[in-house]
């Protein structure tokens, strides 16, 4: 899996080479490749953004900069995403569906934004992380990066953990716990220490259960509709 970056702060990507997207970079199990904007800039100064045209505050990135940029490692396979509030908000099945590209190409905007000109000749599709204003889009752009690379196979060290957890049934996790037995007067769950595979099973499923009806009573619903039962 290969991810193109386009923005104009590379170096805000660096957290990305840490722990385990980190290592999945080095094993090229993914390729990040960031591309400056800057860098195609024709201007002396190497402007990048102007005034709004129809006046208004901050600054837009102008059109054939970007353009120029997104040329450079044009791919037609590629999808383009664009990080914007305006975009449809990233959940797990959006992720999955990414997870099965070759190529992501990912436009992060700073300022007021890119001139649309730009957006309609390149971008592909329109995502949000949620419901909130940042000053650009290279945080969202790294939100989407790891928790595609996550489900590349081989990245974690265990596959299966990826296919089995929060939200792969529309579910939250179950709670977890490791040594010592006793923390503090307060015991590990009796049935975890039993070995009895099966019963595990079923203790965690109908935790998963309690805490998906306590904190996301709307997963709960949702749930319960589509595995149409009342345990
Ligand atoms: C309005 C405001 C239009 C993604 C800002 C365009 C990007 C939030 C998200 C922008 C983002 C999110 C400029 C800064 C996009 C541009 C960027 N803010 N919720 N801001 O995923």
């Amino acid at each position: 899996m290969k991810f193109s970056v386009l923005t104009l702060f590379p170096d805000m990507f660096s957290p990305l080479k840490q722990s385990i997207i980190g290592k999945a970079i080095e094993d090229k199990k993914i390729e990040l490749n960031l591309i400056n904007i800057r860098d195609f800039s024709k201007d002396k100064h190497k402007k990048v953004d102007d005034t709004p045209y129809g006046g208004g505050a901050g600054m837009v990135m102008k059109a054939d900069v970007v353009y120029d940029a997104y040329e450079h490692i044009k791919d037609e396979k590629a999808k383009v995403i664009f990080l914007s509030p305006q975009g449809k908000t990233l959940n797990q099945n959006k992720v999955k569906e990414l997870a099965t590209e070759e190529h992501i190409i990912l436009l992060c905007g700073h300022y007021e934004g890119i001139d649309e000109r730009a957006l309609e000749s390149i971008v592909t599709d329109y995502v949000a992380i949620g419901d909130y204003v940042l000053t650009g889009g290279e945080l969202p752009a790294m939100v989407v990066i790891d928790s595609v690379s996550r489900l590349v196979p081989g990245v974690l060290n265990n596959d299966e953990s990826a296919q089995t957890e929060s939200f792969s049934d529309g579910l939250l996790e179950y709670p977890q716990y490791t040594r010592p037995a006793n923390y503090k007067g307060m015991e590990v769950p009796e049935v975890l220490l039993s070995g009895h595979h099966g019963n595990i099973e079923k203790w965690r499923h109908e935790k998963s259960l309690e805490r998906t009806k306590k904190y996301r009573p709307d997963l709960y619903e949702k749930y319960m509709a589509e595995n149409n039962n009342n345990s």
